[in-house]
């Protein structure tokens, strides 16, 4: 007897592919996918033909900002900096409890809707490193439904105070998975160099990843990312770095740009663009024509170069909305990166999960295979298109074989105009009629 058999599946697969399948599962791990499993089980979900895909990957967001919004106060222009300058404020007060707290909700807010993969970012630039140590904290306490990753992200700079770098040291001393930096916002540019080869060179004597914002501004001078580029080149770390934002990409002109792409098609590092952000903070100096502030995601794919989307921030200094819920993020990034070809839509969807997971170096343990964790969601759509367009409710979240949440779809009931008494129910409308 199984734990748990999901019967009539429309089933996602890495290629894009659909195949109609039960799946059975067992002590957490999938161990039988077939058209037809003839076996009973403590638990069996009769999908009726929804898609079932590998959950949603979060892989850029600050939980230790999410839900401070209007603490001390809100974000008046809208910029990157004034976010950092408020938040430097509230950071001042934090408790592991605060921090702990407001994390767990927002995982939670993730987990119900889909997301079983999440990359942190811990602010390293505060001397108690409490919002890293709640991060830890966190990360044990929410294992065994969540898989969470910790970036060291030193947010004020690593030599913008003489500590930092030490605290930096220290993060990876304490455990963070990631090792974080921000180079365009290094006092100068040699210290922003500086900061990157500081980061590779943590990076190897910790072996950890690397994610660093990088040119997250729409200064076409802002070139850090050609620093970073080389250090993955000439480590051979490649794979395991991430650029995040990357927004002054958008910025460059198209002769150093194209050279670029060649250097980035080289190093096998992963992109993440933030779209809801970056559309919002980005571009607030110009008045028109006005940037989109995002990096060329459409480019980066188009040359096969790793690329996921990620939140970033829930309700915080930097952004005042935000839900947690990945298609936004993707349908988002459709717009602004204008990914409107099937084709383009469908990598839309990829980089809210498959890209995700392979920039948080998960390759191992995701996708719906047998013999794999049984990590996966329940959506109430046919396709990957169909997900994004109509945001598909998670109906069902299962987190290493256990049902972890069940969200009812919501009936809209059409009133007749004509005066005739309506019929309970007669006329529901099922979402996708
Ligand atoms: N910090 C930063 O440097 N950039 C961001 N987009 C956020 C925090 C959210
Ligand atoms: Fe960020």
């Amino acid at each position: 007897m199984y734990d748990l058999l999901l019967r009539q599946c429309r089933l996602l697969q890495a290629d894009g592919g659909i195949t109609e399948v039960d799946i059975a599962i067992q002590d957490g791990t999938i161990v039988a996918i077939a058209p037809q499993i003839a076996a009973i089980a403590k638990l069996v979900l009769d999908i009726q033909h929804q898609l079932v895909s590998p959950p949603f990957v979060e892989s850029h967001i600050h939980l230790d900002s999410a839900l401070t919004i209007g603490q001390p106060q809100w974000n008046q222009s809208g910029t990157l900096f004034e976010g950092i300058d408020i938040w430097r404020e509230r950071k001042g007060i934090l408790s592991l409890k605060d921090v702990k707290t407001r994390a767990i909700a927002t995982l939670k807010q993730q987990a119900i809707q889909g997301v079983l993969f999440v990359r942190s970012h811990a602010d390293v630039s505060e001397t108690s490193l409490t919002a890293l140590q709640a991060l830890l904290e966190v990360r044990e306490e929410v294992k065994d439904w969540m898989t969470l990753q910790i970036v060291a992200f030193p947010q004020d700079g690593i030599y913008g105070n003489p500590q930092n770098e030490r605290l930096l040291e220290q993060a990876m001393e304490m455990g963070a998975d990631v090792v974080g930096g921000i180079p365009h916002y290094e006092l100068t540019h040699e210290d922003g160099t500086k900061s990157v080869h500081r980061i590779f060179e943590l990076a190897q004597q910790y072996d950890r990843l690397i994610d660093l914002h990088c040119d997250e501004i729409d200064d076409e001078q802002s070139r850090f990312l050609e620093v970073v580029a080389a250090c993955a080149i000439r480590t051979g770390l490649g794979s395991r770095v991430t650029a995040s934002h990357t927004t002054a990409f958008g910025s460059y002109n198209n002769a150093y740009a194209f050279k670029l792409l060649g250097f980035l098609r080289r190093t096998q590092m992963n992109f993440i663009a933030n779209p809801l952000i970056n559309i919002t903070l980005q571009g607030r100096a110009d008045t028109y024509p006005k940037r989109r502030g995002v990096t060329r995601v459409k480019e980066l794919w188009q040359q096969g170069t790793n690329v996921s989307f990620g939140h970033d921030c829930i309700q915080d200094p930097w952004y005042p909305l935000g839900t947690g819920n990945m298609l936004e993020v993707a349908s988002m990034g459709l717009h602004v990166c204008q990914m409107t070809g099937k084709a383009e839509i469908d990598a839309c969807y990829d980089m809210v999960t498959w890209n995700g997971a392979t920039t948080l170096n998960l390759q191992n343990d995701y996708g719906i295979e047998v013999g794999k964790p049984a990590n996966f969601i329940v959506l109430d759509a046919c396709d990957r298109y169909d997900a994004i367009r109509r945001r598909a409710i998670a109906q069902y979240v299962i987190s290493q074989g256990r049902l972890l949440a069940h969200t009812e779809l919501p009936r809209t009931h059409w009133q007749p105009q004509d005066g005739s008494i309506n019929q309970p129910n007669a006329l529901a409308l099922s979402r996708d009629a």
